[in-house]
């Protein structure tokens, strides 16, 4: 559990999203914007190729001087985390889901101090709530609030089909929850607006910024958005 966690402005990140451009010059552009999170993901990389991710992004997130207001995390991979910390990168945490390792193992592995952050499936995430320990847990993702082509089952129901959430949703949810919750999946500028005024603790984004042909100015854009309608 990290005291200064803010979620408020969220770049996740990997290799198959950038349209062929290093990793870091992506984070490099969220990171100069003023995130305040960051989250390496990538399904295709191997464990040593994201542990090299992990280490340029720290050493950036460092250089700028960030270190202590900027939260660097790794989807899922608890072992890439413990690897990169073995060889003395700063990892602040994990983002898992309810089919990856459980909360209490990355806890426990990670320690006291680290971020842990849980996306539940869209259609029981309200149930979830309710019902699971959260003691654990720093925060929720949320989402999609539209379909998106970067995570193609995300949202996706039993029945086979995509759950989007609106934001009456996000509000219910944000009122709700006893964690903040960062909203993500499909969310372009036009979206921030209303989404900030759900309270939602922050929201996150990859294409936005990872495909835009301007990803500072995208980065920039978004958070500036954000932070005029909160
Ligand atoms: N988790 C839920 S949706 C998503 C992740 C990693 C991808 C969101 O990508 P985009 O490009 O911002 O829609
Ligand atoms: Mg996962």
């Amino acid at each position: 559990m990290r005291h200064k966690l803010d979620i408020s402005a969220y770049l996740v990140v990997g290799p198959e999203n950038t349209k062929g451009r290093p990793v870091v010059k992506i984070i490099e552009a969220a990171v100069e914007a003023g995130y305040t999170c960051l989250q390496i993901r990538s399904k295709t990389a191997s464990a040593r190729e994201l542990i090299e991710l992990t280490r340029e992004a720290a050493e950036l997130v460092a250089r700028a001087e960030r270190s202590g207001d900027t939260a660097l995390l790794v989807d899922d991979r608890l072992d890439v985390i413990l690897a990169a910390r073995e060889q003395g990168i700063k990892v602040d945490g994990i983002h898992i889901g309810q089919s990856d390792i459980p909360v209490n193992v990355c806890r426990k592995y990670l320690g006291e101090d680290s971020v842990i952050g849980l996306s539940a499936r869209t259609f029981d995430l309200f149930n979830y709530i309710k019902t699971a320990d959260v003691s654990q847990i720093d925060y929720f993702g949320a989402g999609p609030l539209h379909e998106t082509q970067t995570k193609l089952d995300c949202g996706l129901g039993p029945d086979g089909k995509i759950l989007t959430r609106n934001f009456d949703d996000i509000s219910r949810l944000a009122k709700t929850s006893p964690l903040p919750i960062v909203v993500g999946g499909g969310v372009k500028l036009a979206d921030i607006p209303q989404l900030a005024k759900t309270g939602a603790g922050g929201f996150f984004v990859v294409s936005a910024i990872s495909e835009a042909d301007d990803p500072k100015a995208a980065a920039a854009e978004l958070i500036e958005a954000w932070k005029a309608n909160i």
